[in-house]
């Protein structure tokens, strides 16, 4: 078991479930989360376990390696699990370079300093990359994405992943830095930043605002619970095999327009509004660039060798991850109003 484990990005989306799941389940590990808190990062993502004796938030950067190797002098970690990134596509089609910056630096960076603390004693040591399945592009209709996959990123989001994916792969042949990295489809669940379409329909379903569907809502993605996701991470961490990469998904195939579709019905229900009110909210809008056709995983490596297996249907996933939303509307107008980035500024200034 390690017993000092650094997450990275752990005040996200994802990251926020890693840290809850392993602050909770692991009593005898130290759990630092180290977050920079840009716009995907709240703090009031991990309210319920803040004050955990095992837990400890520090405010900072992947990509300031003096801190990052200050963080490695003063708790002498065992694991890494890097969440960090700039995770949305729409922004990395805006701004690529802060793409590369946090997602190409920034794991580089973490990488070099896992590197030259460990480098006297490897074992029983882990540096754990948490990957998309848009490395790998985009399918046609058939097919799915395998571990073996050639890499064909076609977004800067997915270009700076693949480059991240390289950069580990690249410190395991040349340093020996044990490491393991997963990729995994698209994820669904509470805290998902209202920017990514599930969150963002449910939001403006709330608020009777238009839903925009990009194109014409053909493109397939492939949809995970996120304590799914989470779940297959612990299990991979703690038996996965060193320099191997393993595929995480549901095989859950929707095409957007008919998941909005889904999510009408259900929030139509839930809302006790009359039915089909909110599928008259759906609207077609101008397509992303470049917008990948379909992502669908394989992963019968995962369930084959390490005997993992997703825990829930999708539309129980997506009724459950809707009552939070309506119970929790407080997070969301936060969010939505930027009041928890002024909180943050008052609060840590521009540390
Ligand atoms: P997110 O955008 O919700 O969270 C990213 C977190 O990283 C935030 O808390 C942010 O503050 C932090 N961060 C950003 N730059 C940082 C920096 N320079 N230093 C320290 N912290 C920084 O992202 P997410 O959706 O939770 O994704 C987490 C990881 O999982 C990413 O690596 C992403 O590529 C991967 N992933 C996401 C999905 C998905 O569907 N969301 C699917 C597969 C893989
Ligand atoms: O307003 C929208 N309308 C729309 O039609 C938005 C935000 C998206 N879409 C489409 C684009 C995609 O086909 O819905 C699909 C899902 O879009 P996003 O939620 O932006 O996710 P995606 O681009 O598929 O990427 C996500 O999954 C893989 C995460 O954001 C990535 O971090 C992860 O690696």
């Amino acid at each position: 078991m390690k017993k000092n484990i650094l997450i990275t990005g752990g005040a996200g989306f994802i990251g926020s479930h890693l840290t809850r799941l392993f602050v909770t389940k692991y009593p005898e590990c130290h759990i630092v989360n180290l977050d920079k808190l840009t716009y995907a990062g709240n703090l009031e993502n991990l309210r319920d376990i803040e004050h955990a004796p095992n837990y400890t938030f520090v405010k900072g950067d992947i990509e300031n390696m003096e801190q990052v190797r200050s963080l490695f002098a003063q708790y002498q970690f065992d694991g890494v699990l890097h969440c960090a990134a700039e995770s949305h596509v729409d922004r990395s089609i805006s701004d690529p370079l802060a793409f590369v910056k946090t997602n190409v630096l920034g794991t580089v960076t973490v990488l070099t300093v896992a590197k030259d603390a460990w480098k006297d004693n490897f074992d029983g040591k882990l540096f754990y990359h948490i990957s998309t399945d848009e490395v790998y592009g985009s399918l046609g209709a058939e097919g799915f994405f395998t571990e073996e996959t050639s890499y064909d990123p076609r977004s800067p989001y997915s270009a700076s992943k693949a480059s991240s994916d390289h950069f580990v792969r690249a410190f395991y042949h040349t340093y020996h830095l044990p490491v393991i990295i997963s990729n995994c489809s698209n994820n669904y669940g509470p805290y998902h930043f209202p920017e990514k379409l599930i969150p963002l329909c449910i939001h403006n379903i709330i608020n009777n605002k238009p839903l925009p569907i990009y194109g014409k809502g053909e493109n397939v993605r492939d949809w995970l619970f996120v304590e799914d996701h989470v779940s297959a991470i612990d299990t991979i961490f703690h038996q996965g095999k060193i320099g191997e990469t393993y595929n995480i998904g549901g095989h859950n195939e929707w095409k957007n327009i008919d998941i909005i579709r889904e999510l009408c019905r259900q929030m139509d229900v839930k809302l006790d509004r009359e039915k089909d009110t909110s599928a008259k909210l759906i609207t077609f809008v101008k397509d992303r660039a470049g917008h990948d056709l379909r992502y669908a995983i394989d992963a019968t490596k995962l369930s084959k060798e390490l005997g993992w297996k997703p825990s829930l249907q999708f539309e129980e996933g997506l009724s459950k991850t809707i009552d939070w939303y309506l119970q929790n509307e407080d997070w969301l107008n936060d969010v939505t109003s930027g009041n928890y980035q002024k909180y943050y500024e008052k609060m840590y200034g521009d540390r």
